[in-house]
Order: structure tokens, then sequence, then C-alpha cells
């Protein structure tokens, strides 16, 4: 009761508030406004290019929800999507809508805006999710519409501060004490280190050559799955708009086996599950993730491989429950022991027993390189239990702070793998804010961050909170899969054997169209690129990175390179091109660690 008596008081501040802004000149019509949210609304689901509704359609749906008379008071418009968000909230709270009416609305409107055909896996997810958010709209004690918003549209326009998104893990204290006489004592070997970096397989078990590509689900190539009238069908290595066959797996491990004999390490920054969303189980997952870890041990039983977990394989997907909630239906308990189980004989039991807390573990990889491997899908705006609770993500972000404090004690230096990307609009403020702050205190010895998710070729330069200097480097290990668009690649990282900075990575990778041109062939691996002589750098330095990303927005030919490696040559990414828009955000991406910038 009392709940619902504050959520009034919001509702009307609000609205006090939007009258105030109403009486400014220019007025957008109400269908400007429907327009502005229907863009924002496809821009927030990634929808590059989308098919836009009739305006009586459009408004059927904010009708559906009683949006419409919030809607004509919301004049602003970078804020219509915000405005339109906290209302839902807003109505969810007072018990005036329920998650099923909300969920059943937004899968109209994407299914409209995306030109797939069909809706039923939508409804699915929504199904899926139901319980877990209904339980949070019922039980969190930090849930406003305000505060929802900020977390799930993770935007400046949409942004309020608040305790939940503000706290940040005490610092240890740096001095020049601890920088100085971090002084490499290491004896000097020839050769560098070669680390393979592999990254979101998304494997699907079922794929069928021949089946619809283009079947009108997000994802296809599945024995039964869309109209098989339609006339694209599976290409025998893989489609630009599939997960992988098991069988281009294999391919690959065997390719790269036979062709890097000297692999020291290997990081593996997570995503073995497919992207069919709407059906998967705990069961399936699990046998998926252990068949798979079984194909990585048989084909490099000798090397030491480092496997971060992705949001995909959690069920539902992207949501990580804190260890508080011990509702079994919620749990991804599951999880954490099928990978502790799947890198049992592999991982000391120091690290099984932190993987079974929250699926994160760090290893020392020889005397003087730790590698901390995260589980920082918890950050990732999507999941659900960041809007009952964010303080359990202290317990990830302490730990990494004990690991790095204890690597510097030992003169060691540390490399970080793990899946989400860092700024990308994607995992929330106090993840973000604190794990900068680690990196600056830091960065003497961090040598090296790896994640994947966005299955882009993607870089992020990391800048001291301290003078804004250029301190770090992270690197996308992009994707074996080539959903959506790009060519299946692989890296191999030449690394320091003494300080174990990176020295170059390589990126391999094959044409699609024409593996699937040749079908009996295996598909024709090759070397993409090396980032230290495709950007001519002297070394891989911070410094090096910042100055590349000034140098992208000076130079074009510069930025087809970055384009064609970002995408690595997938022929329907390069037919579709990088736009000054598309560009811009490419090129700002790469010095973006935190997504939001709140002033
Ligand atoms: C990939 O292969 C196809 C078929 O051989 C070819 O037409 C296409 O130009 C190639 N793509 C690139 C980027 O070279
Ligand atoms: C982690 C660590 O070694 N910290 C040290 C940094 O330097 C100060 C002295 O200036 C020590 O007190 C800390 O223990």
């Amino acid at each position: 009761m009392e709940k619902s008596i504050f959520f009034l008081a919001i509702s009307l501040l609000s609205l006090s508030f939007l009258r105030e802004v109403n009486s400014e000149d220019d007025e957008p019509t109400f269908e400007d406004i429907l327009k502005h949210l229907e863009e924002q609304f496809a821009s927030f689901l990634g929808l590059a290019t989308y098919q836009p509704m009739e305006i009586s359609k459009l408004k059927a749906i904010t009708d559906e929800l009683g949006l419409t008379s919030d809607l004509r008071t919301q004049i602003i418009q970078d804020r219509i999507m915000c405005g339109a968000c906290q209302s839902i909230v807003r109505k969810l709270q007072l018990n005036a809508l329920t998650i099923l009416a909300v969920g059943t609305a937004l899968c109209t409107l994407y299914i409209s805006l995306s030109t797939l055909t069909i809706s039923d896996f939508c409804l699915n997810l929504v199904r899926i999710n139901k319980p877990i958010l209904e339980y949070i709209l019922r039980e969190s004690r930090i849930l406003t519409p305000e505060y929802a918003c900020s977390v799930l549209l993770q935007n400046e326009n949409c942004y309020y501060s608040s305790p939940s998104l503000t706290w940040r893990i005490d610092m240890p204290e740096w001095t020049e004490y601890n920088v100085t006489s971090y002084m490499d004592s290491f004896e000097s070997t020839k050769n560098p280190l070669k680390i393979l970096h592999l990254s979101d397989f998304h494997i699907s078990f079922d794929y069928e050559i021949g089946s619809v590509s283009n079947c009108g689900y997000p994802v296809c190539c599945k024995r039964n799955l869309g109209n098989p009238l339609r006339s694209h069908n599976a290409g025998p290595w893989g489609d630009y708009n599939c997960d992988i066959p098991p069988w281009l797996f294999g391919n690959t491990m065997h390719y790269i086996k036979s062709t890097h004999k000297d692999l020291d390490l290997i990081y593996f920054t997570g995503d073995i599950i497919d992207h069919t969303i709407w059906k998967s189980s705990k069961e399936e997952n699990s046998r998926e993730i252990e068949a798979t870890f079984q194909m990585l041990f048989e084909s490099f039983p000798d090397v030491p491989l480092f496997s971060a977990l992705g949001n995909h394989e959690a069920v539902p997907l992207n949501v990580f429950p804190p260890s508080t909630i011990r509702n079994s239906e919620f749990s991804q308990d599951w999880l954490y022991n099928v990978f502790s189980k799947s890198l049992s004989e592999k991982l000391p039991d120091q690290a099984l027993t932190n993987i079974q807390k929250q699926g994160y573990f760090s290893i020392l990889a020889n005397n003087r390189l730790r590698i901390v491997v995260l589980n920082n899908n918890i950050c990732y705006n999507l999941n659900w239990w960041l809007l009952y609770d964010t303080s359990f993500l202290k317990e990830q972000l302490e730990f990494l702070k004990l690991e790095l404090l204890a690597a510097e004690s030992q003169a060691q230096y540390v490399h970080i793998v793990a899946h989400v990307f860092p700024g990308n609009r994607e995992c929330i403020e106090p993840w973000e804010a604190n794990y900068n702050m680690l990196i600056t205190r830091f960065a003497h010895i961090i040598k090296g961050q790896f994640f994947g998710h966005t299955h882009t070729d993607g870089l992020k330069v990391f800048y001291s909170k301290i003078n804004g200097k250029p301190n770090n480097v992270g690197y996308n290990g992009a994707s074996l899969t080539p959903f959506v668009k790009y060519n299946p690649n692989y890296k191999i990282l030449y690394v320091d054997p003494n300080n174990f900075d990176i020295l170059d990575i390589e990126t391999y990778y094959f044409n699609l169209t024409e593996a699937n041109k040749y079908p009996n062939r295996t598909p024709r691996w090759q070397l993409l690129y090396s980032m230290k002589e495709a950007y001519n750098f002297d070394r891989l330095s911070p410094e090096n990175f910042d100055l590349l990303a000034q140098r992208l927005t000076e130079d074009t030919n510069l930025f087809n390179e970055y384009w064609r490696f970002y995408v690595r040559e997938g022929d329907p990414s390069l037919q579709q091109g990088c736009n000054t828009n598309c560009r811009k955000n490419l090129i700002e991406e790469i010095t973006r660690t935190e997504s939001i910038t709140y002033t």
C-alpha cells in the first residue's frame, strides 16, 4: 500500500514536470511522438534497419498499454522511450498492467519492426521470464520507474542517480612505491608465448544443411524451423543468419591444432549455446556445455584452457540471481555445477569452489602470470535481478581486487578473461565504474583484458581515473559463429614471456560464401591481419590504441580497414557498409569503457 502511494506521488510529480516543459514552442504532434518512440525502440533493439509501422497500429499498441495519454504529454524528443518505459513500470507496480500484457505488446512491436514473420518465440520468451519478473516486481525494495529505466535503457537521457547505481568499493591505497618497486627482474627468453583466443561458438547442434536459412525466426538453419517453401537454404559450412554446425566447430579445432602446434594457453571468452533462446533448457544446455568442453579438451589435451561463462549459457538467458535467492526455480547453481564439473580435471579445488559461488575463478598459469576469469554476465543490464539488488555485484569485484593485490605483492602480472565487453551500454554503472577504478589502480600489472559477446572485432582503451591518460587495453575475440553477417574467426595472441605484454594479435578467418560454394572442400582458413602490421604500431600500447581511435576519425582508408576486420570481411556486412553514423559509433566505442557518462 505504501508503495503504491509512493508511486502515485512520483507519477504526479513527473506529470507536473511534463506540464511545465509543455509550454515551450514547437510542440511536436502526437504522430511525431509515436514515430520517435518507434525509432528509439528500434535503436534500443539494435535494429539498424527497421520497417516502420503504420501510425494506427502503433497507436493501438500504446492504447493497449494505456500509454497514449502519458505520451501525449511527453514532448522531449530524446526522452520519449524513457517516458514510455517509466509509465509502463509505474503501471506494473500499480497493477494497472501485467507482465504478460507488456511482454505481448513489446513482442508485437518487435516483430513488426524487425520484419520477422513468426511471433511465437517472442511470447515464449515472455512466458519463460514472467515468473522471475513477477517475483522482482513484488519483492524488490529498490525498484522505482526511474531506477528500472536507468538500468534497462542504459541511456543518458533516462539516467537517474540512485544508491543502487552509485556505490563504490574501497580502493586499496595507491602509492608510488607499489609501482616503482614493481621492476621486472625476470630472465629474458626469446620466444613469445602463443595464446589462442576463442570466443562465441554458439553451436547449433541441430543444424541441418538445406534447411531454411531465412525462416522468419531471429535465427534459422534447423530442422522444422520456419517455412520450407522459402528459397534460401542453410549451407554446408554455416550461414550468415545462423549459428554454426557442430562439424564446423570440429573443423576449426582440427585446423588450429594442425596449424598452431605450439600453443601455450587457450582463453575462451564464453557463449557455447546457440541463439534459439526461446527454447533452451537446463538439461540441454548442460549436455551441450559438457560436450563442448570435452571436444576442446580432446583437441588440446596438453594446453591449459581458461574459460569464461557467457550469458547464453544461463537458463533463462542472461538471468543470474544474487546468492540470497534460494528459490531453485530461479537459481543458476545448476550452471555453476556443470561448469565446474566440466573443468574438474583441469582446475585446482580452490578455483572449482569459486566457480560454484558465481562462476568466476583465478589461477596461476605459472608463478608470474595470474589469470582472473570473471563471470561479468551478472552486470548485464538485461539481467533482471539488477532490478532487485545490485550489491551482490560487490562479491566478485572484491574478489578481483584481492587477486590484483595478491598479484602485485608477489610481483606477478595479470590477464583478465570475461564475456561482456564493458562500455557498450550493457554492463551497468556500479560494475563498470568500479572495474575502471580497479584498472586504474592496477594498470601497471594488468597486461591484457579479453572479452567476447559482441561478435565483432572491437577494442577498448581504458583511461586513468586520476590523470585521464590511456592506461590499458581490452580486446574482443569476435566470434566463431557468423551470426550475423560475419565470417568466423579465432585469434592468436603473441605474448612477452617475461612481462606478459601483448606483442601482437593475429586474426584468422575464412570466407563463408566461398566455403559454401565448394561443399566438398574444408573451409580455407587464412590470416586476416596482424594488429601490429595493420595499424603500423611499434607496440600494442594503450597510447597507440588511443592514437588509433583519433587516426580512424581522420583517415577513411584506415577506417575501412578497421571495418573490414571488425566484420572479418563478411560479404553481407561489406554489402551493407558502414555509414557516417555507424562509423561514429564504432570509433566512439573504442574509447568508451563506461556506458553512461553521467553529468
Ligand atoms: C568471398 O567469396 C565469394 C565467393 O567466392 C566471393 O564472391 C566474395 O567476393 C568473397 N568475399 C570477399 C570479401 O573477398
Ligand atoms: C599491495 C602492496 O604491496 N601494497 C603496498 C604499497 O606500498 C605501501 C608502502 O608505501 C605498502 O604499505 C603497501 O603494503
